[in-house]
């Protein structure tokens, strides 16, 4: 395909809390480095984004702050916007979901399927909170998973075990708003039928094969189990009232609003005078319903299903728009070896990160592509963030500008040299450097943009390398004329990084661009050796980056340091008692005395682990939600404590009969119960 424009956007992030480095590397970056590349090369580029300001993570935030949704969301779309423009993400319009022209959109759009005919009505018994009055999202329910056991499993989701669920699953059921016990009353709600669209979708997916292979295997994933309807409102106050009579009390919900942000987004931005006076040709509609352009969704892997399935099922339903041609997801990025926390705020906040290492975005550009979570998930260290900026921005890239700029100075006293006659390995030198761009473009058109970063730093190593072969320092006096021609080249390695730098390190880019006076060139023109003419002067030189030194990062090192102390006193603080139960209920349950004999992964989960357990009466297989806290090779042979006459149930299509009781603190780490001295399997606990 070969696009008239390139229609980018990136998820919508939910206006409940600043942006932190996960957020940065899971989808905002690449997207970035995405759209500055397509813009250097002179493409037509739209690059989308917005605060989603609905949602019940918006009305959770604002019931612990003690202020309304609407408070809460203009306070974090502001920080969240001023984030990443300070950090060079590069949106055309960075648009938030409680504008009217969202509103309007969102509600045009339901409405105009609902003409169709195409939603399902259907009545279901939901929770609802007498106390409170109102029906309870499954996130405002609590209760005990069915699957594991865990008493604080949400109504959409056990965070132990990694099963999604249904409210209704729950075991004793609470509301998180009165803590009461909700009752089931009847609703009324419009379904998407994806069970009827299931082959339309199935041939989107397939015609897609060349999708990262995490994109395209979940979406196998969920088509493989059959698509379900799904709701597309909720009995929720916050939110896009559905336009549609007797739906009092309801919204859209929030998955059905929120990509459809990306299309308001693009009508706000076409709204600005400027921009139309700027570009009277364009209009948001060739960006969405024209079959010449290409759109893409940059995402984290935790939005693959709305992106892939259900936006797409959405906009063929409506039948006027154009489906993603691509969904580049990112895996998710951890810091320090654990999982990034808002809660437990286990973080690197941006407006915190700019605060010690002011004027440093590029750094953190550099560290978060360098180690970007593109096929699995990766970890971010201090340790490791200023290693790359001392060894490889500085004593690499860094290093290499600047001895060229400094020499030609001293030399020149900056003007470009003249060339004299070009030696063997000059030559090939030169060739080298012609094939740095197609590279680089190859790997950022195939998402893979460490792999392109890391050209870009193999081009400042061949600078490097050649200086230091060439030393024209000690040729200075004796051989002024092959100085210059070392010069030269050097400057036109120099030249050529500044352009080809642009998608990742902006503002350095820049800074080099001024530095030597370079202006009008695109991407086009990297690869040649007559950047710079003999003559040209250029600016004072600066230096690009400097070394970190230990106490700046010791200090970012503690403050992770007093976050683990605080969540360590939380974790020490003890559950409040159950209520009393009786002799013959606890005799009910059969927990045995057994050992681990095999233990493995359950494919595309992250915290399943398949266990095979002697419990002396048999050999079973057991699925535990312990993959977050050990390995399965390290707990062959581990003795464990097995409820064995818990009724068997299936987990990712795997029976799993029984259960292993874990020990476990307030912050859900958990540790095996065993017998204090050798007790054979099948011993009872009692
Ligand atoms: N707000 C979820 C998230 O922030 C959601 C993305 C919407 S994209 C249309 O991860
Ligand atoms: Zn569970």
């Amino acid at each position: 395909m070969n696009p008239k424009r390139h229609l980018i956007t990136a998820a919508l992030p939910y206006a409940n809390g600043p942006v932190h480095i996960g957020h940065l590397a899971g989808c905002y970056l690449p997207a970035d480095i995405y759209v500055r590349y397509l813009r250097c090369k002179g493409e037509d580029v739209l690059f989308i984004c917005g605060s989603d300001e609905h949602g019940v993570p918006i009305t959770i935030k604002a019931k612990k702050e003690g202020i309304t949704p609407q408070q809460v969301v203009d306070k974090y779309h502001k920080m969240m916007g001023d984030s990443f423009e300070e950090f060079g993400i590069s949106f055309n319009i960075y648009s938030r979901t409680s504008k009217p022209i969202h509103h309007e959109t969102a509600s045009g759009f339901f409405r105009n399927l609902y003409d169709k005919g195409v939603f399902t009505e259907e009545v279901t018994e939901q929770y609802f909170d007498e106390k409170a009055n109102q029906f309870l999202a499954d996130r405002y329910i609590t209760g005990t998973c069915p699957k594991c056991g865990n008493e604080n499993a949400y109504g959409d989701q056990c965070e132990k075990c990694g099963s999604s669920l249904n409210a209704t699953d729950l075991i004793n059921p609470r509301s998180t708003l009165s803590g009461e016990k909700p009752v089931m009353r009847k609703t009324k709600n419009w379904f998407l039928p994806l069970d009827k669209m299931q082959p339309q979708i199935t041939d989107y997916i397939e015609s897609h094969k060349d999708w990262k292979t995490n994109v395209y295997g979940q979406c196998k994933s969920w088509l493989n189990q059959g698509l379900q309807p799904r709701a597309m409102t909720r009995d929720l106050d916050w939110g896009v009232k559905v336009p549609v009579e007797g739906s009092e009390g309801k919204v859209l919900y929030v998955w059905f609003d929120a990509p459809i942000g990306y299309i308001s987004a693009t009508k706000d931005y076409f709204q600005n005078p400027e921009v139309r006076s700027q570009h009277p040709e364009k209009n948001w509609e060739l960006y969405w319903k024209d079959k010449d352009t290409r759109l893409i969704h940059f995402i984290g892997k935790d939005n693959i299903v709305f992106h892939c399935i259900i936006f797409p099922a959405m906009l063929m339903a409506h039948g006027e728009y154009i489906l993603a041609d691509n969904v580049p997801a990112n895996e998710f990025l951890n810091l320090e070896g654990e999982k990034i926390s808002t809660s437990r705020n286990w973080a690197v906040w941006l407006h915190e990160y700019l605060v010690a290492f002011k004027g440093k975005q590029d750094v953190l550009r550099y560290t978060l592509c360098a180690n970007a979570p593109e096929t699995k998930d990766n970890d971010f260290t201090w340790k490791d963030f200023q290693a790359r900026n001392n060894n490889e921005l500085v004593a690499i890239l860094g290093n290499f500008v600047n001895r060229t700029l400094v020499l030609s100075h001293k030399y020149y006293e900056g003007k470009v040299p003249q060339a004299d006659e070009y030696t063997k390995s000059d030559i090939l030198l030169l060739e080298e450097i012609s094939r740095f761009p197609a590279r680089i473009s190859e790997s950022i058109e195939a998402f893979r943009f460490r792999e392109a970063l890391a050209e870009l730093m193999n081009l400042a190593r061949a600078g490097n390398k050649y200086l230091a072969d060439n030393e024209p320092w000690k040729l200075a006096t004796t051989d002024p004329t092959r100085v210059r021609t070392i010069m030269k080249i050097s400057l036109e390695i120099t030249a050529n990084l500044a352009i080809l730098m642009d998608p990742f390190l902006p503002f350095t880019a820049k800074r080099l661009k001024e530095m030597i006076n370079l202006g009008g060139f695109t991407w086009a023109h990297a690869g040649r050796s007559e950047l710079l003419a003999p003559g040209h002067k250029m600016n004072a030189p600066e230096l690009l980056f400097d070394k970190i030194e230990d106490p700046a990062i010791e200090a970012e090192i503690q403050k992770l340091k007093d976050s683990k102390a605080v969540n360590d006193a939380i974790a020490h603080t003890t559950a409040p008692a159950k209520a009393e139960t009786n002799f013959d209920d606890f005799s009910k349950m059969d927990i045995r005395v057994g050992t681990i004999l095999e233990a493995e992964r359950v494919p595309k989960t992250d915290k399943l682990l398949k266990l095979k357990i002697d419990t002396g009466i048999d050999q079973r297989t057991v699925v535990s939600g312990i993959a977050g806290y050990y390995k399965p090779e390290d707990i062959i042979g581990q003795r464990v404590s097995i409820l064995v006459n818990l009724a068997p149930r299936k987990i990712k299509g795997i029976e799993s009969q029984g259960m292993i009781l874990m020990a476990e603190n307030a912050n859900g780490e958990l540790a095996f119960v065993s017998p204090s001295k050798e007790i054979v399997n099948g011993g009872v606990i009692k």
